[in-house]
């Protein structure tokens, strides 16, 4: 993820007039959003496509010989396939569409390892990753009696590749590592964890629901074989998210969850089941979402992720600058290739007093511990104020940011 450089044509005040919600106030005081790590503000086409889909095509999918159910099915799987070309997915076919990340990591958990762990195996994740790439594979853990194991970071955030080295044995059955750290914005060295972890003959998961807004992601290149995603952090709608797997793999594992759409032939005997991706979606899918995401995922593309990398590494650039200046401030997460995230703590205030202070000058950021909690443990922190950039920021919010955070200090000391 080295920073590419940026087109000319990009524009980022036409990118920002796309969006309603940025067009208000709060408070009283212009809406500086810098909580896109949570989720990202969602463009006007994606509005629109939802509303297109709701208004003319609703239906269900795949069941109807009726032409609102052929569009609401074209619709539904027209996103799958945008999807598969958003990751450079061999085939459509390898794309789970779900709820979101978390849904897709307890699918693998389930799916995937539940009935292949056994006593004795091992699966390894990062220190600072999100609470849904740890407590899924807890439970995994305790239902099989599998052990877990964790790649220490250093004082900077990064994961400690001759530490993992050390995890890796013939018992290391499952690595999974988030490719972007949503409390500290590491990014990690998916490629290489992943040619590490096949050395020993273990299946690599990526939890990308921090990387796909902000760089290019190519699952072949990347050479894992899962890889997780939102819908709602890539300027898509919340309530749906994909899971990438390959083939062969999602071949081999269990259906999740049993009912409709699922099957091939059901008696009261014994059901078959359909082939992927279908046998991993049980029930009427979220097709709204769907649209919606296959939407935002073209739009995204459109500006070119190249040019959203270039653009949000120059404000980071600018806001990590801006916030060093700053007296009494300790930026956490300080990783050589990071991404998008601005954490910190003060020495005299707390997090929480700051993100809700922070708010009457219209300025959104999250304070609290961002369903990481190794991460600030290993910190010594309880929670971190965190701002967190999408392509329509700007200096001038990250300058808004600081004159906030100022009068919001002095409130507080
Ligand atoms: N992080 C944040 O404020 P869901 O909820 O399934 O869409 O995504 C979960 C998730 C998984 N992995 C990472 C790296 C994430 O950042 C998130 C969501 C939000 O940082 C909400 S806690």
């Amino acid at each position: 993820m080295n920073a590419p450089a940026l087109a000319n044509t990009f524009d980022v005040d036409a990118i920002r007039a796309q969006f309603p919600t940025l067009q208000q106030e709060v408070h009283g005081k212009p809406l500086v959003y810098l909580d896109n790590a949570a989720t990202s503000q969602k463009p006007q086409c994606v509005i629109d496509a939802i509303d297109h889909y709701y208004s003319l095509d609703n239906s269900n999918v795949h069941r109807g010989v009726h032409a609102l159910s052929e569009r609401a099915t074209q619709g539904y799987e027209g996103a799958r396939e945008t999807t598969a070309q958003f990751l450079n997915a061999n085939s459509s076919n390898e794309i789970v569409l779900v709820r979101g990340t978390t849904e897709a990591i307890n699918l693998i958990a389930q799916g995937y390892g539940r009935p292949r762990l056994k006593a004795g195996d091992e699966i390894i994740i990062g220190h600072i990753e999100h609470h849904s790439n740890i407590v899924p594979w807890q439970m995994l853990c305790e239902q099989t009696g599998a052990e877990l194991k964790v790649i220490p970071v250093n004082d900077d955030a990064e994961l400690q590749l001759d530490e993992y080295q050390k995890l890796l044995s013939d018992k290391t059955k499952i690595v999974s590592v988030g490719h972007v750290s949503n409390a500290l914005g590491t990014i990690n060295p998916i490629k290489q964890i992943a040619e590490m972890a096949h050395a020993v003959g273990a299946v690599v998961i990526s939890d990308g629901a921090q990387a796909t807004p902000h760089t290019k992601v190519d699952v072949q290149d990347l050479g894992v074989d899962f890889y997780a995603f939102s819908g709602h952090k890539v300027y898509g709608p919340t309530g749906i998210g994909a899971l990438w797997g390959k083939a062969e793999l999602l071949e081999a594992m269990s259906p999740y969850q049993g009912g409709g759409e699922m099957i091939k032939v059901v008696s009261l005997n014994g059901s078959t089941y359909n082939s992927i991706p279908h046998k991993f979606e049980a029930g009427t899918p979220n097709i709204a979402g769907a649209v919606g995401l296959g939407e935002a995922l073209k739009w995204v593309q459109n500006i070119g992720l190249d040019n959203v990398a270039a653009w949000e590494n120059e404000l980071l650039a600018y806001g990590t600058k801006r916030l060093s200046e700053f007296d009494g401030v300790r930026i956490i997460g300080t990783a050589a290739n990071k991404a998008s995230i601005l954490s910190f703590v003060f020495d005299d205030a707390h997090a929480a007093d700051i993100g809700s202070l922070i708010d009457r000058f219209g300025v959104a950021i999250r304070a609290g511990h961002h369903c990481a909690m190794p991460a600030m443990e290993r910190f010594g922190v309880g929670a971190t104020a965190r701002a967190s950039l999408a392509v329509y920021n700007t200096n001038a919010d990250i300058d808004a940011f600081i004159e906030a955070l100022e009068k919001t200090r002095n409130m507080l000391v």
